[in-house]
């Protein structure tokens, strides 16, 4: 049972909400065609009967019970469940759904920050109570199904950081309520792998100091952590006590944006890589306005027939341009297209991102 108390140790009176949607692309698609539900699906690119290139972009729960999932090569995808339905991604119809269910988000929030296409936090502090936060999720949970036909699942609690592992508790369709005397019992004892922002490289680390579970970034002294993770360590420690200090210098905004492409067939022409850049540069550069963030930098990304890849950026002035993306691209790229191989895999990146503009949602909490 959680307290009702309105000030709850360790809590500052903060209540939290991390929503993320459900395997999103896939739920979308068998929102579309409910013959999908029950049935595997994968989202990402073409399998071409095994031989396709690119990779898994997601895949909803029945496709995942044979070891499918994000960023997977399509190839392997295709070798474990050949009968799985494979679709290509509907961008447009993606961006759809996320603004619906971002919008009913947003009006039900003190603050509100979407941290990825089908992912935000939302300050509901003036809940007063974690009870009364955990009945605001239930409440978004059913007001998101009735408008949009999705479901999500919701992570309640007092920083950041626990909401959003949370989220991830009891998917699909979940809520789950971490209150100061939960961090025990419910935190500690998942793997550091779970802690937002720590990737496998970083687990890898942890794990060659000792550091298994979250319980265990908790015990370890905070020099000990700084010494081999700088100031990193302040935001592990914080996340481990339930302190949300450290949350501004985490792991939630963005730091770039990119698209990339995989041509079905390895290309020669030129104009095929400038014709690519185009859609690309446009996918980035929606990102850029959805977040309403400027980018410092413009990047490029080749990769040729035999892997052998390339990136280039170049520094722009703080902007928000279209046209600029595309043109920089291009001037990035053209130098790699006299490389006499073929071009298998062509991206464009902004970095460098800006978050001067809706700094009240963006760092308000
Ligand atoms: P996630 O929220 O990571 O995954 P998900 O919503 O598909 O599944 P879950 O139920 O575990 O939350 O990502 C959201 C969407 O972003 C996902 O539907 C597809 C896209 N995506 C990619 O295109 N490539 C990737 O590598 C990942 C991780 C996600
Ligand atoms: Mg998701």
């Amino acid at each position: 049972m959680h307290d009702a108390t309105h000030h709850p140790k360790g809590s500052s009176g903060r209540f939290i909400l991390h929503v993320d949607l459900d395997c999103f692309f896939a739920q979308v698609e068998e929102n579309k065609n409910p013959e999908l539900k029950g049935k595997p699906v994968v989202v990402g690119a073409d399998p071409r009967g095994g031989t396709g290139r690119g990779v898994v972009c997601t895949a909803n729960y029945p496709a995942r019970t044979y070891g499918i999932h994000s960023a997977q090569p399509i190839s392997q995808a295709y070798r474990v469940c050949p009968k799985a339905v494979f679709l290509p991604v509907d961008w447009r119809r993606y961006s759809v759904s996320s603004r619906n269910v971002m919008e009913v988000c947003r009006a039900h929030a003190d603050f509100f920050q979407q941290t990825g296409i089908d992912e935000a936090f939302l300050d509901v502090s003036s809940c007063g109570s974690l009870t009364a936060a955990a009945q605001k999720a239930a409440f978004l949970k059913k007001r998101i199904r009735e408008k949009t036909g999705l479901t999500v699942s919701i992570g309640v609690s007092f920083t950041k950081s626990l909401a959003k592992i949370a989220s991830d508790l009891d998917k699909p369709d979940g809520l789950s309520v971490v209150g100061p005397r939960d961090l025990a019992a419910k935190i500690w004892p998942l793997s550091v792998a779970r802690v937002p922002g720590v990737g496998h490289k970083t687990a890898l680390r942890l794990e060659r100091i000792g550091v298994l579970t979250i319980g265990d970034l908790a015990k370890t002294p905070v020099r000990r952590l700084a010494e081999h993770f700088g100031v990193s360590a302040f935001y592990f420690h914080d996340l481990a006590h339930g302190r949300s200090s450290a949350e501004l210098s985490g792991p939630f905004l963005p730091k770039s944006f990119s698209r990339e492409r995989t041509f079905g067939n390895d290309v020669w022409d030129a104009a095929d890589v400038y014709a690519a850049l185009w859609p690309l540069s446009r996918e980035v550069f929606s990102d850029v306005l959805e977040y309403g963030t400027h980018y410092r930098t413009v990047g490029v990304k080749l990769r040729y027939h035999d892997f052998d890849t390339r990136t280039r950026a170049k520094a722009v002035r703080p902007r928000q341009d279209l046209c600029g993306i595309q043109k920089t691209a291009w001037s990035l790229i053209q130098p790699l297209l006299s490389d006499p191989r073929k071009i298998r895999l062509v991206g464009v990146r902004v970095s460098g991102l800006e978050w001067r503009r809706g700094q009240r949602t963006l760092h308000g909490f």
